[in-house]
């Protein structure tokens, strides 16, 4: 597969190798300045710093999905993200993501230079489709079984991996049908959003079964419960589970992977693609 996505303003990314999403969270627990309010400029030089590390893609939302987790207002998320897109783009030219499931959020997010949009909820939610498609940039179509609220009470499947391919086919079809090209659309199964522990093995296992519908797969699986609970390990402490759970996704294919650990994660796909394309006369790692 050779994979273009075509970005706004005439730009482009090219998915022939494996890219690095860094998660930018702008709520008031991840960058305040002490109270209830964001420091914007805290948030932006964070995203800088995740760039310079190695992220192709910064990926910004203002709502948690978390599973317990508040819903948050269309206000209240616009007044968190649309400052930090703005900033951002301003000062650099990485490929920016808005993670939302709101449609007025999206179409804002891209009028002050965002590139691409990640949404949790498949594009389901009202108006989502259409603004979508008339905004003409990439969209993450992302598998969750029930409402991030209780998704993970009783996670059950009748057949795990042929339910979430049948989801894609499904979202596929509906933004065909409203105008978005196939090539725009990268597919996602979800981890941690409705599976259980074994649900989320099974998944990563076979996540290459994916690509045989024909788009990009994006992969996030950095520090959730399906490396906490299977080792044990609190947030801070699941580095090493997360970058090898990174390294499967990219080996079976993943082209996005959605991380926290951007300089770790950058090592780790740098090691695999000098083994896979091996190096030139310089040193450096071949390309193509
Ligand atoms: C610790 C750290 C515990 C993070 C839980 C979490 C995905 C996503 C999220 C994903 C795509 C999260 C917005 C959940 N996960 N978007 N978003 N794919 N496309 N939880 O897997 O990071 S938020």
């Amino acid at each position: 597969m050779m994979s273009i996505l075509k970005l706004p303003r005439g730009r482009e990314l090219d998915l022939s190798h494996p890219h690095i999403m860094a998660v930018l969270n702008v709520t008031p627990d991840s960058f305040s300045d002490g109270g209830n309010h964001i420091t914007y400029d805290s948030a932006v030089n964070k995203a800088l710093e995740l760039i310079e590390q190695g992220a192709t893609i910064i990926d910004i939302g203002g709502e948690s999905t978390r599973p317990g987790a508040a819903n948050v207002s269309v206000v209240d998320e616009l007044n968190r993200v649309i400052p930090v897109i703005k900033a951002l783009r301003k000062k650099s030219d990485c490929v920016i993501s808005i993670d939302t499931s709101k449609a007025q959020v999206m179409a804002k997010a891209v009028d002050v230079g965002a590139d691409f949009i990640n949404d949790v909820r498949a594009l389901q939610e009202p108006d989502a489709l259409q603004t979508a498609a008339s905004l003409n940039v990439p969209v993450c179509i992302m598998h969750m079984q029930g409402q991030p609220r209780t998704m993970q009470s009783a996670p059950s499947y009748s057949d795990l991996m042929s339910d979430i391919n049948d989801f894609f086919f499904q979202r596929i079809k509906a933004c065909e049908t409203h105008g978005i090209d196939k090539k725009q659309i990268i597919l996602d199964p979800g981890f941690g959003f409705g599976k259980t522990l074994a649900h989320n093995y099974e998944i990563l296992n076979k996540i290459d079964v994916f690509k045989t519908i024909g788009c990009e797969i994006l992969a996030g699986l950095s520090r959730k419960s399906m490396i906490g609970n299977l080792l044990n390990r609190d947030t801070n402490e699941r580095l090493a589970g997360s970058l090898a759970g990174a390294l499967i996704a990219a080996q079976k294919g993943a082209k996005i992977i959605r991380v926290h650990d951007v300089a770790q994660t950058f090592d780790v796909l740098k090691v695999w693609q000098a083994c896979e394309k091996g190096l030139d006369k310089k040193g450096k790692v071949n390309v193509g």
